[in-house]
């Protein structure tokens, strides 16, 4: 197979003429040629569909040609490269993205009106590409978009699913989820490398050669075939890649023989299994069969993904070399532990297919891969089942057993002191019941950086999670802070205020330095940049407003404060506290009156996020959020002082119009349990105020924003252990306005379904998931007295918009781009290599 990349590394290939049109009459022409030539629609009909196809395809051709530039660049230099493995990456829509990195948008908009179109309509034609699920996928794409930023020569490699994450519909029962088509035509944005093809084993056993070394032969093989989706960076030529894999059975794996026999279904059994692997993100794992699929998922990324890296290390040496040249060329970055089988494939290609011995492997191995933690939740530190592992993967488990039995030898003869630790820091669990391997102890023992993604949980895993290793490699473990894209989240989804932001601090260079945000603070008293912000501001919540009638049919008064939280749905993030206060709100307008209703504060809460299909108490609480707009929003006494809309769907492209028309967002997660947060530095930097505990990265948002510009509430990650033991001992006493929200729900205003589960979660003393682990009772009075101070700081329009001027003002910390310098200098080594 050919690691080349981008195509073209060979003098061979001949030379084109620029192919890429500058002025609007030739993208004009080139637009008209693919909607001609490119034979994916009748070349008669031109509506709004078949111009995104050849809009895209003509951006495309331009990326293209940036793309192949870098990598004869990054072949010719050499240079360190960082690769990216992720399960994930939540790319978006890419069109609006592409243009606006190309800085196109005047030639395409000017082009596409002279066959009466708009881009802005245009660009709502294509379908989010949802390969991932929410914060560490999202983080993925925004780092992609980093690394092409600053030049550096890193790539993403994940998988090309074929549904995507699941659609979500909202019906009077609550989310229905539906598969999400995004290659129902066909993407644009994807090339497929028809010559980069490698072969991927599953089951089988190990083979002992007369000489001692070991060799995985027989099972199953089915080929990994690449398909690039080119990443343009922000007004730079570098244009990096995204491999996606996708399973694909050989010709010979048709069995012919039994087709003709008329056993068509058995004859293509082998094709079927093989389409499986890259058929949706995240298979259910309830079944044996469902676990065995994920873990095939995982390995089939690692695997591809390694032998491309190999191989294109080998294709630029020139000369003799050596392998312990490999981690000075090549840094590996796990994106959680979905892709810990890096460390045990690694190890075994550099044994059995290039004959190193364990101590030059392992060298090599702990050199290149570094590991990204993104959760503390006990349910998400991923853990399979050794037999599970024996059958799929013989030589793999041989060589996690030696990791864990020289991890083991280390403890006992060199730090007798964790003796007593050494059952959990193992890799291995042999539980008689359940044994199993653990993942993150893999990548904790095996990888030479590990990293939170906040400074506060980052020292949670330093003080808990790992605090064992910690004394073993003491400067192992580091802090990231997460970042966003400033292209995708504020230049492209917030033109207007974008715009204002470039006036008063008369340059446009914030968007690639964005700590050049703090000289709007001078301005924030400023009339005149208030009215500004203020129209800006409005211009969007109008947008919003027009979007949620189109996807709801609830109208939504623009005047009206807009409250937004948008996340998956989860306990911990506490979409419950939220709707719990909007209850308890409702009632109090109830017993309002007129008069009292008239100084109250309108609010719209709009809250947004997908369940997981067999998370019960999420998709109940995606129930009560409905239940609860369809009574408050129809009650006219009190409508016009509170709306509550569940948004549908909530995604990518949602996300960009919602953020920008948000004026309070929510990030209220139960403290130490959000590693991060990433939608609250988005919502920060588009001058949303943010409600929210100190956890994750709210708490340098806070540092950096201001505290008196922060409205803040609940315990601390500190107290928590404390108050849960309390709660234990049955020592909580609950707020009377908790009681009575509670009490409201049960008394059946909205509707009859049983929300007695949910509640009872809430209620009680212990145990996981009931006890009110997540201290939603504790938290509910300081909370509520905080949404008050919300209330009071809204009445008073000059205070607010100083405010959120300081919130966009104190986000430059929040770029993606602070964050990927940091890797590439902390972590990875890696240098700028910027195509001339
Ligand atoms: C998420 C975390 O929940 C979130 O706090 C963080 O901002 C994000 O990763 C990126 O680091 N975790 C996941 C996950 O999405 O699947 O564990």
């Amino acid at each position: 197979a050919n690691g080349g990349g981008g195509g073209g590394v060979s003098p061979k290939v001949p030379a084109v003429a620029h192919p890429l049109a500058e002025k609007p009459d030739e993208v004009a022409s080139n637009i008209s040629y693919h909607a001609q030539f490119s034979p994916h629609f009748s070349p008669f009909k031109f509506e709004l569909e078949q111009a995104y196809y050849a809009t895209a395809e003509s951006v495309r051709d331009r990326l293209i040609q940036q793309w192949n530039e870098t990598y004869l660049h990054f072949h010719k230099v050499d240079p360190k490269q960082t690769y990216y493995l992720s399960m994930e990456f939540l790319q978006g829509r890419a069109l609006t993205n592409a243009i606006g990195n190309l800085n196109i948008q005047d030639a395409y908009a000017k082009a596409l009106r002279k066959f009466g179109l708009e881009l802005e309509e245009i660009s709502e034609q294509e379908k989010d590409a949802a390969l991932g699920n929410g914060g560490l996928g999202r983080l993925a794409s925004c780092f992609l978009d980093s690394m092409a930023t600053l030049n550096f020569p890193a790539w993403g490699y994940g998988l090309r699913y074929r549904y995507g994450l699941f659609k979500q519909r909202i019906t009077r029962e609550g989310q229905e989820e539906v598969a999400e088509d995004w290659l129902e035509k066909f993407s644009p944005w994807e090339v497929v490398r028809h010559d980069i093809l490698y072969p991927i084993r599953f089951f089988g056993h190990v083979e002992v050669n007369p000489n001692g070394s070991r060799k995985w032969v027989g099972g199953e093989v089915v080929q990994a075939l690449a398909y690039d989706v080119p990443i343009p960076g922000y007004q730079t030529k570098n244009t990096i890649s995204l491999r996606l894999w996708e399973a694909k059975a050989s010709a010979e794996d048709f069995n012919l023989f039994l087709f003709n026999d008329g056993q068509h279904d058995a004859a293509s059994v082998l094709h079927s299994r093989s389409q499986q692997i890259c058929a949706v993100l995240y298979p259910g794992d309830t079944t044996e069969g469902g676990k065995l699929l994920r873990l095939k998922q995982q390995f089939f990324l690692c695997s591809a993904s390694l032998q491309d890296i190999i191989s294109r290390f080998k294709e630029r040496r020139q000369g003799p070399w050596n392998w312990s040249e490999f981690p000075t060329k090549v840094a590996v970055q796990l994106n959680d532990t979905h892709p810990t089988l890096t460390i045990p494939e690694l190890m075994r290609l550099l044994m059995d297919e290039e004959g190193l011995g364990w101590d030059e492997a392992w060298d090599v191995t702990t050199r290149t891969v570094a590991y990204t933690n993104h959760t503390v939740l006990p349910e998400a530190l991923e853990k399979w089942s050794q037999p599970v592992m024996w059958k799929l993967l013989p030589r793999h488990m041989e060589i996690i057993e030696e990791i864990d039995r020289r991890f083991t030898t280390m403890i006992n003869t060199k730090r007798l002191d964790l003796e007593s630790e050494l059952s959990t820091m193992r890799i291995l669990d042999h539980n008689p019941e359940k044994p199993v391997v653990r993942m993150a102890n893999l990548c904790v023992v095996s990888s030479h950086a590990v990293n939170g993604v906040a400074q506060l949980h980052s020292d949670i895993l330093k003080s808990e999670l790992f605090a064992n290793y910690v004394s073993i490699w003491p400067t192992k473990f580091q802090n990231k802070t997460n970042g966003i894209t400033p292209r995708r989240w504020i230049q492209f989804c917030n033109p207007e205020l974008s715009g204002i932001i470039t006036k008063w601090l008369k340059t446009d260079k914030w968007v690639t330095n964005l700590d050049l945000l703090t000289g709007l603070r001078q301005f924030a008293d400023n009339e005149d940049l208030q009215a500004e912000w203020l129209s800006a501001k409005m211009a969007s919540k109008q947008r919003l407003a027009r979007y949620v009638l189109h996807v709801t049919g609830e109208s939504i008064d623009p005047d009206s404060l807009f409250d937004i939280q948008v996340k998956r749905i989860h306990e911990y993030k506490r979409q419950l506290l939220n709707i719990l206060g909007v209850i308890y709100r409702y009632k109090k307008l109830k017993e309002m009156s007129p008069e009292e209703r008239k100084i109250s504060t309108p609010r719209t809460v709009m809250i947004g996020g997908k369940a997981f299909a067999t998370y019960t108490n999420a998709i109940r609480i995606v129930r009560l959020v409905n239940d609860v707009g369809a009574v408050v929003n129809s009650d006219p006494e009190v409508n016009s002082y509170l709306k509550v809309v569940f948004v549908p769907n909530y995604n990518v492209s949602v996300a960009e119009v919602l953020i920008p028309g948000s004026e309070l967002s929510q990030h209220i997660s139960t403290a130490g349990m959000e590693a991060s947060g990433t939608s609250n530095m988005k919502f920060a930097l588009n001058g949303c105020l943010i409600i929210g505990t100190l956890d994750g990265a709210n708490v340098e948002i806070r540092e950096e924003i201001g505290e008196e510009n922060f409205f803040l509430f609940g315990a601390t990650a500190e107290d928590v252990p404390r108050l849960r033991k309390e709660r234990e001992n049955g020592l909580f006493k609950p707020d009377p306005r908790f009681e009575e929200a509670k009490k409201f729900i049960r008394s059946g205003v909205f509707g009859s379904y049983d929300y007695n589960p949910l509640l009872e979660s809430l209620e009680g003393n212990s145990g996981y998931g009931r006890g009110d682990y997540f201290l939603v009772g504790h938290d509910f009075p300081s909370y509520m007295d905080t949404q008050a101070k919300v209330d009071e700081a809204y009445r008073d329009r000059k205070r607010w918009l100083k405010m959120s001027i300081l919130s966009t003002a104190g986000s430059g910390k929040f770029s993606s781009d602070r964050t990927i310098a940091q890797y590439a200098k902390e972590i990875w080594n890696i240098e700028e290599c910027r195509v001339p």
